[in-house]
């Protein structure tokens, strides 16, 4: 179902069922910018993810663009950052000078961007550079309307529950995809164990959402409290419900393309792995600071960072 909306003065058409909006005829610059801030923040609550197609634009706009959604973040992972801007994170599925070969396929696999860190990311955006013909697509999933759509009773018990998160937890640290792989003791350090309430309230909308990630290296751990065999099929079963089609948008991919997408509501995965070697794909990205998660249920208490018993 497709049907335009006004945000202001901005022409924006909903790309799937309850989420995703293409801003339409707008060229992202420094003054545009300024000019329909408000607008755009408002589609962005309204449409969960943003589209802005053929934005010929340098790093300097996309980074003030970056500005409307909050204060861009350093990435935790050394290697991923542009070389000059700190604030930018370059993608690459080529083999890049410095990366461990597993960064070639960054963020394939369903998260939300810093779901493992005490105050996870606000809104991600990319700007497609270097764009195959086919393949390379990005995935969404739209957790709020997948948690909307449960049973009430279900709901009222997620409420109560907290979750593990952590960077570099896999359930197998010999997986060639385990984080463990690359990450150094710099980066251990900034990314020890945080637990957060599974239900949490979107801190514009108040809409309830559910802060979780798959268990194979998403950076979760399991519900807190709860034993493994038990946490592993609840965590399996809300994410195969999440990512049943009803909820997915399919972002293909045109050279130039701007997307920004709000982690606070959001699942998405890159399909890099899926994508032959001989396509060069090559993205500039952003990533906001959000908020504290803040628990929709006050049983679920305050997220809490576990001291790393390694550095103590
Ligand atoms: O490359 C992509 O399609 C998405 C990568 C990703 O997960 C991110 O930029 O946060
Ligand atoms: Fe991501």
């Amino acid at each position: 179902m497709k049907f335009y909306k006004e945000a202001g003065q901005l022409s924006v058409q909903r790309l799937a069922d309850r989420f995703v909006g293409e801003i339409q005829n707008f060229r992202i610059s420094e003054s545009t910018v300024a000019a329909h801030w408000g607008d755009i923040a408002q589609a962005y609550l309204d449409h969960k993810v943003l589209v802005l197609r053929k934005q010929n634009i340098t790093v300097k706009e996309f980074s003030a663009f970056g500005e409307i959604f909050g204060s861009a973040e350093e990435h935790h992972v050394l290697a991923m950052r542009h070389p000059e801007i700190s604030t930018l994170t370059v993608l690459s599925n080529q083999s890049e000078i410095g990366r461990n070969p597993v960064m070639k396929y960054f963020g394939d696999g369903w998260h939300a961007d810093s779901s493992y860190k005490a105050i996870p990311a606000n809104a991600t955006m990319l700007l497609g550079t270097e764009i195959p013909d086919e393949g390379g697509d990005t995935l969404f999933a739209n957790v709020e309307a997948a948690f909307d759509d449960l049973p009430e009773l279900t709901k009222a018990n997620l409420r109560t529950m907290r979750m593990r998160h952590q960077y570099r937890w896999s359930p197998d640290r010999e997986d060639p995809w385990a984080r463990w792989k690359f990450v150094g003791e710099v980066e251990r350090r900034s990314t020890p164990e945080v637990v957060h309430p599974l239900v949490r309230k979107h801190p514009e909308t108040g809409k309830e959402t559910l802060h979780i990630a798959p268990r194979i290296i998403g950076s979760v751990i399991g519900v807190e409290g709860m034993d493994w065999d038990s946490s592993n099929a609840l965590i399996d079963d809300l994410m195969g419900h999440i990512t049943s089609e009803q909820y997915l948008y399919r972002h293909r991919w045109m050279p130039n393309d701007v997307i920004v997408w709000d982690n606070r509501c959001l699942l998405h995965s890159a399909t890099t792995r899926e994508l032959p070697q001989h396509k060069v794909r090559r993205l500039v990205r952003i990533t906001t600071t959000g908020t504290p998660v803040v628990a929709a249920c006050d049983s679920a208490g305050a997220t809490m960072v576990v001291p790393d018993p390694e550095f103590a």
